[in-house]
Order: structure tokens, then sequence, then C-alpha cells
């Protein structure tokens, strides 16, 4: 496998989105309005974590381009749960791409207790060779499920998958809190956003 090619078009989406979806997050924020997108992240998935997830599924090397769904991930997080699904169909009326499948890990919580919105597309790049469309994966989810899960992947990755019951508890227990905290927030949106309004016009203005 000639990793450095079959990745550059992978590492091409992950630029391109991204700076779209700045783009998006701009555009809100100079209509003077509640942007929301707090943060957006992306990255290509490490080589390690394609061979170890292909082992795991029992994926062929020529497989890897459809059944690898997220070698080419963006991460986009909002404030509120009521902004995931701003998000999503303002991608859902995009037409740079095209969404193969949604998953909806908020309403239907992972085993774990993850959470997110997870969106699987195919975005074209113009590569030298002409168009190629690449499958790539857009979590959506608040600053308190990455905060749950980026802690969880942690706690992963230091027990090789394996996280001993008693901490497996209590993760779903912090998970439970993670997301009454999204509760108890967007009962206080609106003030949050007026305030934050307020403050976007003042930082403007000095
Ligand atoms: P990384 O390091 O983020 O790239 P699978 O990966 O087998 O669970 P599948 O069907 O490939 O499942 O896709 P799914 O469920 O949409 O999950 C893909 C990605 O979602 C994961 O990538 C994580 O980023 C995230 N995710 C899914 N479940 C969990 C979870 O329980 N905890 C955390 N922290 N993240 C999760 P990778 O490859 O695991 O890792």
């Amino acid at each position: 496998m000639n990793w450095e090619a079959f990745l550059a078009p992978y590492a091409q989406v992950v630029e391109e989105l991204k700076v779209k979806l700045k783009g998006m997050r701009a555009q809100f924020e100079y209509e003077s309005r509640h942007s929301p997108i707090e943060f957006i992240t992306g990255r290509v998935k490490p080589i390690p974590s394609i061979l170890e997830k292909a082992h795991r599924k029992g994926i062929p090397e020529h497989r890897f381009e459809d059944d690898i769904q997220d070698i080419a991930g963006v991460r986009v997080v909002c404030q509120f749960v009521d902004d995931i699904y701003t998000i999503v169909n303002l991608l859902r009326s995009r037409k740079d791409f095209f969404i193969i499948e949604e998953k909806d890990y908020i309403v239907e919580k992972k085993e774990s207790g993850y959470r997110s919105y997870h969106m699987i597309i195919k975005y074209p790049v113009e590569t030298i060779h002409g168009e190629k469309r690449i499958v790539t994966e857009i979590q959506i989810r608040t600053l308190a499920m990455n905060f749950w899960a980026t802690n969880e992947h942690s706690l992963n990755y230091k027990y090789d998958g394996q996280i001993p019951g008693k901490i497996k508890s209590r993760l779903k227990r912090a998970a439970e809190a993670a997301f009454k905290l999204d509760e108890e927030m967007s009962n206080i949106k609106e003030e949050v956003q007026e305030a934050q309004r307020i403050f976007y016009e003042y930082k403007r203005k000095h």
C-alpha cells in the first residue's frame, strides 16, 4: 500500500471541509446571530488506527475506501443540542457532497454512553487524475458530549479497549450528567445567546 498516495485526497477533504464549515461559522457571526458552531476540528485517521480497525472488522485492503468510513473525519462542536440539528439541516441542504448515512447517537446513545450525531458523506475532490469521491465522517456534538467522548477515548486507549467495570459504570453516570448539563443549558439558551450577542457587538466596536 502506498499510504502517501492513498491518504492525500483524505487530507484534502479534511482541509476543504474545515474551510467551508469555518466559513459558515464566520457568516453566522458577522450576521450578528448566535453561531451554532463553537469550533471545528478535523483529522486523517492515523495508519495504525486504520489497520487496527480493518483487522477488528475483517476489512480487506481493497475495501478500505468504502468500508472504513472515518479515514477522513471532521468534528463540529456546538454549544446546545438544538444547534446540532441546525447544523444537520444546513448540511442536508448543501449541494457540494452526498449524504450516505446518518446516525443519531443522541436519540439512541451507544452502550458506552457515547452521544453524537454522525453524518457519513461522499465528498468529491479534484485530483490530478480527475474527481474522486471520498467517504468522510462528520461528527456533530455539544461541548459536553465532546468532553465526555474525549475522556472516554483516552481511557479506552489507556486500557486497550478493556475499561474496568467500575470505571465503565462511572463513565455511564458521567454521560448522563453531561446530558443533564446539556438539558439544563438548553433551558437558559435564549439568555446565554442574548448575552453572547451583546458581547460580540462589544468586541466588534472596541
Ligand atoms: P478515532 O480515534 O476517533 O478515529 P466503531 O468505530 O467500530 O465503533 P463504526 O461503525 O465504524 O464503529 O462507526 P461509528 O460508530 O460511527 O464510530 C466511529 C467513530 O465515532 C469512532 O472512531 C469515534 O470517533 C466515535 N465513537 C463511536 N463510539 C464511540 C464511543 O463509545 N466512545 C468514543 N469516545 N467515541 C466513539 P474511532 O475509530 O473509534 O476512533
